[in-house]
């Protein structure tokens, strides 16, 4: 694992960088690119930030210079293979990076993951993993902080700030320290507003999304004596209501607040095959449930994405297995 005064060596050493995320980025994705971003660029830096996907609707007021750009081989292949080095926040798995996949697997170059997630792959030279922080916007302001790499002003510590409430859930997710209450408290110091940042990233809703809610909340059903919640969303349901996946986003949780449930899961249909958000609490390893449905992610919160598949034969096969699953929990 690479030390903190060892990347900053390496990112002082060369020029030039490409930063980049996973597919759909969310608000730690797009958070920690841009801190990282600032940070590079403090130091006459050669810098872009290359994603797969658009920056999400709810995350735009973090890139108002809109540095975050979408990729096109036409516009970005050049830079990105002329590039000294490919650093990947938010992921350890270059696959992660949907469409980018190729031209990174062309062009190797001096690569590092900076990351929380378990289970990395081998694409990179060198990775800072850590699995017990609740976000990578955490590791970058600990980066920063400890090196004193670059000094953290009003836009890093914005991004770094929604980084970490969008992956700790506001500050109440398993994983939430004394440490990521004092680097909040920091970032408070270096003039995070916290109410605005709150308000920006989720107190926007739209009526499609309330809608759709509704409709998630009224499928709710019990398995596993009340251990197990589930809801799904229909592509009918989305079609009638209107709506688009980020739209969706964060309903799992909805899953969990039930009295009693220790797992929850959360399936949504698409035009071809549906894909599955799981949830626990305590120590049932959801990374593991989700990567028997070819998913993978943390032990409390993980996907999986079945192409081609239908959700009336594999909803209950998932739910079944989600009810085995609660020998895990000690
Ligand atoms: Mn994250």
């Amino acid at each position: 694992m690479l030390s903190y005064k060892k990347l900053a060596e390496i990112l002082n050493s060369n020029k030039s960088f490409v930063i980049s995320s996973h597919i759909n980025p969310d608000g730690d994705a797009i958070g920690s690119e841009l801190g990282l971003y600032y940070a590079l660029m403090k130091n006459n830096k050669n810098v872009k930030i290359i994603n797969h996907s658009p920056v999400p609707r709810e995350l735009k007021f973090l890139d108002a210079e809109k540095v975050v750009e979408k990729y096109s081989p036409r516009k970005h292949n050049k830079f990105i293979a002329e590039a000294d080095m490919h650093i990947f926040v938010d992921i350890n798995q270059i696959d992660r990076v949907a469409s980018m996949e190729k031209v990174f697997r062309k062009n190797r170059k001096y690569s590092i993951y900076i990351d929380h997630h378990r289970d990395p792959d081998d694409f990179v030279n060198d990775m800072i993993l850590k699995p017990e922080i609740g976000s990578v916007g955490e590791i970058i302001f600990d980066f920063l902080d400890k090196t004193k790499f670059a000094p953290i002003d009003l836009k890093i510590a914005n991004s770094l700030y929604a980084a970490i409430i969008t992956d700790t859930g506001s500050f109440r997710f398993e994983r939430t320290s004394p440490k990521t209450h004092i680097i909040a408290s920091k970032l408070l110091r270096a003039g995070v507003n916290p109410k605005r940042i709150y308000e920006l990233l989720y107190e926007h809703d739209k009526i499609n999304r309330l809608k759709l809610l509704g409709k998630a909340l009224s499928s709710i059903r019990l398995d596993g004596k009340g251990k197990v919640s589930s809801m799904v969303l229909r592509l009918k349901d989305i079609k009638e209501v209107g709506g688009t996946e980020s739209d969706i986003e964060g309903f799992v949780s909805y899953t969990l607040t039930l009295e009693g449930v220790r797992i929850g899961l959360f399936f949504l249909e698409f035009e071809d095959g549906f894909k599955v958000s799981y949830r626990s609490r305590g120590t049932i390893p959801m990374n593991k449930l989700a990567g028997e449905f070819g998913g993978g992610g943390h032990i409390n919160a993980a996907g999986s994405r079945l192409d081609g598949k239908s959700i009336d034969e594999y909803m209950p096969k998932v739910i079944a297995k989600a009810v085995e699953y609660l020998k895990y929990d000690k």
